[in-house]
């Protein structure tokens, strides 16, 4: 395997680095002075790649410039920037990093329920500005008798519905379809989940299929009391419709993990006071981050010991090597 030569499309943990360096030659395209130039001269040596959803994406022109490429190990359960159906038209296997990161996600996803609608940073912005003393702070709104609707009920969906269950709430969910397994209230689009819920947890994946998903429409079903809760993707809700809805109280507040344009954050949706703003962090525990780490390098690892690999996506058949 030390000849082996795999690509890395950005920095990575250590972990990765020690983890892959250790056992293949490593080739980190961010170091390049001409990338464009090393893929065209080196292209045809490169068997793996290590991509992550917050590098540069693996697009089909890429995969394209790699004409012995047999795998793509994504960090990151979500691989909208690893080009599927161009991988799977290659015979090139996809795999990402799903369960590992699941109790993680749904925990901050708990949390950011919590500290939007009790208005958590606010309160402690409250405090730290000396306010305290000339009155209390104000009364909030109460997960009390709410309803949740989970925007995708899949393996963080159902953990977050598990916890949310445990503090009593009632749980509804919307899918491309109907899950028999659980006792939870089925809509089939997201205008209705939004009418029959008071905070909406968006937890789909990203890409074209979802973009603008939860878009003014549900946001006017979501209502003036509605709580929106997003830890998909940014892609997955309208960001101006957010932001007017938040603006003009067509929903009362949000609580966003996710942006369309990470890093960048709109100052519209920075000076809403009605919103609690994360950097994208809700698997960033050092023990989650290693864990992926770890089954991107295992990926990498059982597919060139003739293993296969380990947590293949559902889009690219593993071809017979
Ligand atoms: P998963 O198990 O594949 O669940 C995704 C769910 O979304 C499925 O239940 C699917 O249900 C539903 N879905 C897909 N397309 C839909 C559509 N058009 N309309 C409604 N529902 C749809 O994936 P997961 O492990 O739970 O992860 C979900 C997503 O969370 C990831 O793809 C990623 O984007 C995001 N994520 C974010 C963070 C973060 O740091 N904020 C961390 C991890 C993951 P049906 O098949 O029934 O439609
Ligand atoms: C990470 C994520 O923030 O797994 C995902 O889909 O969005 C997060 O866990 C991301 O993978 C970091 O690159």
């Amino acid at each position: 395997m030390a000849q082996t030569d795999i690509l890395m499309m950005g920095p990575m943990l250590p972990l990765v680095m020690t983890g892959l360096e250790g056992r293949f030659r490593v080739h980190r395209l961010w170091e390049q002075e001409d990338p464009d130039a090393f893929l065209r001269d080196k292209g045809a040596a490169i068997r793996g790649v290590a991509a992550a959803v917050s590098r540069r994406p693996v697009r089909a022109e890429i995969i394209a410039a790699l004409p012995n490429l047999e795998i793509v190990a994504n960090f990151g359960v979500g691989y909208e920037n690893v080009d599927v159906l161009a991988a799977a038209r290659r015979g090139v296997v996809v795999t990402n990093t799903p369960d590992v990161l699941t109790e993680e996600v749904a925990d901050l996803s708990v949390g950011l329920v919590i500290a939007t609608v009790r208005r958590i940073p606010e309160a402690d912005r409250y405090l730290r500005e000396g306010r305290w003393p000339e009155a209390p702070f104000p009364l909030t709104g109460t997960l009390r008798g709410k309803t949740v609707g989970i925007l995708g009920l899949g393996r963080i969906g159902r953990a977050i519905a598990t916890r949310l269950e445990a503090f009593g709430l009632a749980i509804a969910y919307c899918g491309r379809r109907r899950q028999d397994d659980v006792p939870y209230a089925y809509h089939p689009d997201a205008v209705a989940l939004a009418g029959a819920c008071d905070i909406l947890v968006v937890v789909t994946p990203g890409g074209e299929e979802t973009r603008n998903l939860v878009d003014a429409r549900v946001l006017k079903a979501l209502g003036p009391d509605g709580i929106l809760i997003n830890v998909g993707r940014g892609s997955v809700v309208d960001e101006p419709a957010l932001i007017q809805a938040l603006k003009d109280g067509t929903i009362a507040a949000a609580g966003l993990d996710v942006f369309a344009d990470e890093p960048r954050v709109p100052d519209a949706l920075i000076a809403c006071p009605n919103t609690v703003l994360l950097p994208h962090v809700a698997s960033a525990s050092q023990h989650t981050r290693d864990a992926m780490g770890q089954l991107v390098v295992d990926n990498l690892v059982s597919w060139f010991e003739g293993r296969g690999p380990v947590t293949p996506v559902a889009e690219t058949p593993v071809p017979a090597r």
